[in-house]
């Protein structure tokens, strides 16, 4: 069953789950994502929260322990197995998730069950303003608290079920001191720009194993601390007909009125290699579709894997698709932006670089970016080097971006850079592995400042939490 089918498979499931017991409650679109509290709607004062890895409720008041005020304290993420649910991070990075029914917190080793057992779809609640959370493998099943034990119960109709089931999504017990991540959950590879008033980002949604989820979101923001999550805005299911999974590093251009959305991904059907795509829009947040219903770049016709795909556009209109994990490719696209001619296509790769390639220009000056090492070690990280045109030739000046382990930051890499519009401020989006628990397939998204020298060259990037 592909991922659409198996989606509406599971839709069904709780929409019968409902339908079929006359007195359910409605189904509640959306949670407000980021760091809250939930509380017993039937034991006011008791809050959901993790003793000893499991789930249960209990009292938290103001004078309760940082410990206790922590552990009733969760980040409202997108759900780990579908961007329509949510899933629930504590603050030591583990999730909520059940096993043999129980609810219990653990870390997201990225498997497809591991995933549907930590996502829970919200419908109405017993009381207004309060919400149920529906398993999204067992539809039929709740999370419900007996003996202040949080279990995943078969949905009774009566009214001391729905109360059991019930959560007030309250403000956090510990509210959230950090700026970063900039996006509640996990997301990598982030592209920030900025379209008409608004900064953009595009990352890859992760916490999948081997990095295979499906599907793109696009946020955006004023001010770089507040994002609005606008949904998927491009789904490998049912939107490109030659790829299924491997949604990887997306890249987003304005050109000729349109927006042009470039992403790797890769077949389902047992061929390993990734290809590069473009698909096109009237919105920046979407939605996108295929503009060629084949890959732009398919994997194997130049060396290294076709991914990470990034588009500088020159001041003379001349854009150029850059591109490539262990060998850096550029070419001159056409005016199309969905079409190069091969034999332009050059080999650009810099001592040390793996992925991730990213141009900017200052001051008539071309910056080449990219990603050093493998993304799940901790020593990934920015190289930049300096050019007088966007092909080149590249003087490598070193490396800006590292790991930071005074404050557990690593594995900071696969950049972007923005420019403040009308200033010389310039703003960078990485990944890093997540804080804390993170890994090289759970990481997320954070934005720092980063500065030049007189001389042009770029400042030592300072990693903040
Ligand atoms: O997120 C999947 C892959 O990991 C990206 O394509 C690489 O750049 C690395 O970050």
């Amino acid at each position: 069953m592909d991922r659409r089918a198996r989606l509406l498979a599971v839709s069904s499931l709780v929409l019968a789950s409902t339908l079929a017991l006359p007195a359910a409650p409605a189904s509640a679109a959306t949670l407000p994502t980021g760091t809250r509290s939930l509380e017993s709607v039937n034991y006011p004062g008791r809050f959901l929260r993790h003793l000893d890895h499991l789930g249960r409720i209990d009292p938290v008041t103001s004078g309760s322990s940082a410990q206790t005020k922590s552990d009733a304290t969760f980040t409202v993420v997108s759900g780990l197995a579908s961007p329509s649910c949510y899933s629930f991070q504590a603050a030591n990075g583990m999730f909520l998730r059940h096993y043999d029914y129980r609810v219990r917190l653990e870390s997201n080793t990225g498997t497809p069950t591991f995933r549907a057992d930590a996502t829970f779809c919200p419908v109405d609640g017993s009381v207004a303003g309060s919400v149920s959370l529906v398993s999204f493998n067992y539809p039929d099943r709740r999370l419900r608290h007996r003996n202040y034990e949080l279990w995943l119960d078969t949905f009774e109709d009566t009214a001391r079920f729905r109360a059991d089931s019930s959560f007030r999504i309250t403000a956090p017990w510990t509210p959230k001191t950090t700026k970063g991540p900039v996006i509640p959950g996990l997301f990598a590879d982030p592209h920030i720009t900025h379209f008409n008033g608004r900064y953009y980002l595009y990352p890859t949604t992760d916490g999948y194993a081997s990095w295979a989820a499906p599907h793109y979101k696009a946020f955006s923001s004023t001010d770089l601390v507040n994002w609005t999550d606008h949904g998927v805005i491009l789904d490998h299911g049912p939107d490109v007909s030659w790829a299924d999974n491997s949604a990887w590093a997306p890249a987003v251009v304005a050109k000729n009125g349109r927006y042009y959305l470039y992403f790797s991904g890769g077949a389902a059907s047992g061929d390993t290699r990734k290809h590069l795509g473009v698909a096109v829009s009237d919105s920046p947040t979407g939605p996108f579709r295929d503009a060629l219903g084949k890959p732009l770049v398919r994997g194997g016709t130049y060396p290294g894997q076709a991914i990470d795909p990034m588009v500088f556009t020159d001041d003379d209109g001349k854009s150029y698709l850059y591109w490539g994990q262990g060998t850096a490719h550029v070419v001159p696209l056409n005016d199309d932006m969905v079409s190069f001619d091969p034999a332009a296509v050059r080999n650009i790769t810099t001592t040390g670089y793996n992925e991730a390639s990213f141009v900017l220009k200052r001051n008539g000056t071309y910056y080449f970016m990219w990603s050093e090492n493998d993304t799940r070690d901790e020593n990934y990280q920015v190289a930049y080097a300096t050019g007088a045109s966007p092909l080149g030739p590249w003087t490598k000046r070193g490396v800006v971006l590292q790991k930071r382990l005074d404050l557990g930051i690593k594995g900071t890499g696969h950049h972007s850079v923005v420019r403040v519009p009308g200033t010389d401020t310039w703003q960078v989006a990485y990944h890093r592995f997540a804080v804390p628990g993170g890994n090289g397939t759970n990481r997320e998204v954070t934005v720092d400042r980063m500065t030049f020298n007189a001389d042009g060259t770029i400042a030592p990037i300072v990693p903040t939490l």
